[in-house]
């Protein structure tokens, strides 16, 4: 605590020295959601980044993000407290991979889920997050769409959409963990519960949400629902911005394995440190940078 309290001076210090905004993912643990200017899903994060006069961001969250803020706002200094806070899911695609199935499917468009290299989303046509995965779908003419890398939410997009996608075979650990089993066991122990959760989950998973949507869209949900108690199906992080939006109602995660070990990599200290030292830093080659700017710029555009 008494640590705790001294590293938080030590923050606002060095923010105000490095004219620095803190960008927190709801992922990241209470200790850095606490001290964040802005916390967020990684669209509101990429948008905030694209936004803010600050100098410096300092990117509370897995790698990817820091990239997709480091494209969209290249001329900053992007700051990550770890860099080995990345994203499996993210790993499951490469480059010759991508290229090889584009070579396959020519006339086909690339819609890419922002979870995902800079690498990968240079070789997009046009990029999406959770919340807006269906509206970028829809806004394609296109005979063909291939979709990397999720396949969970990739199967959701396509029922929703009622458009076939070619559908690379990539999952996030973490989502992918909750089975219909631990749903049913949740339900059973709190019957007047709905339960939330994220498309990155399972197909059959998802196909018992009372509610369906993004990180960001969840919250919403629960802020505004008159229900009392809720079973989450996403990351455990999200329990900060829940309860303190809804101090009275319950939320009750639906196993103990929705923890994001990569998200959780990042600590205060780490994040006190990196304003400190002013590294690490993400780099994004320019010539990657500019083609994948084009693709989440797209996607910016899309109401
Ligand atoms: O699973 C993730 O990393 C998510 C849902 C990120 C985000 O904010 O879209
Ligand atoms: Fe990647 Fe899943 Fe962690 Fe998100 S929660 S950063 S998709 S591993």
């Amino acid at each position: 605590q008494e640590q705790n309290r001294e590293l938080r001076g030590r923050l606002e210090q060095l923010k105000k020295e490095r004219n620095a905004i803190i960008l927190a993912h709801y992922y990241q643990r209470d200790e850095i959601q606490e001290v964040a200017d802005f916390r967020g899903d990684s669209f509101l994060l990429a948008q905030k980044a694209a936004e803010t006069d600050a100098e410096v961001i300092v990117f509370c969250g897995v790698h990817f993000m820091g990239e997709s803020a480091k494209i969209l706002a290249p001329n900053k200094t992007v700051l990550i407290p770890d860099e080995r806070a990345g994203c499996p899911m993210a790993d499951m695609v490469n480059v010759d991979g991508l290229r090889r199935l584009k070579a396959q499917h020519p006339n086909a468009k690339v819609v890419t889920y922002i979870n995902s290299s800079a690498e990968i989303k240079a070789e997009t046509d046009i990029c999406c997050t959770s919340a807006n995965a269906v509206r970028v779908i829809e806004s394609l003419d296109a005979e063909e769409i291939i979709w990397v890398p999720d396949k969970n939410l990739g199967h959701y997009v396509q029922e929703k959409t009622g458009k076939k996608l070619i559908i690379w075979e990539g999952y996030c650990n973490t989502h992918d963990m909750l089975t219909v089993k631990d749903v049913i066991e949740m339900k059973a122990k709190y019957p007047e519960a709905e339960f939330v959760v994220h498309p990155e989950c399972r197909p059959e998973v998802v196909a018992m949400g009372d509610y369906v949507g993004s990180t960001t869209s969840i919250i919403d949900y629960c802020r505004k629902s008159d229900r009392r108690q809720f079973i989450v199906g996403t990351e455990d992080g999200t329990g900060y911005q829940l309860r303190m939006d809804s101090p009275d109602k319950e939320f009750h995660f639906a196993t103990k394995f929705l923890v994001c070990p990569n998200m959780k990599v990042n600590n205060l200290k780490k994040l006190v440190k990196c304003l400190e030292t002013m590294k690490p830093q993400i780099y994004v080659p320019p010539a990657v940078a500019d083609k994948a700017r084009t693709s989440l710029e797209r996607m910016l555009q899309v109401r």
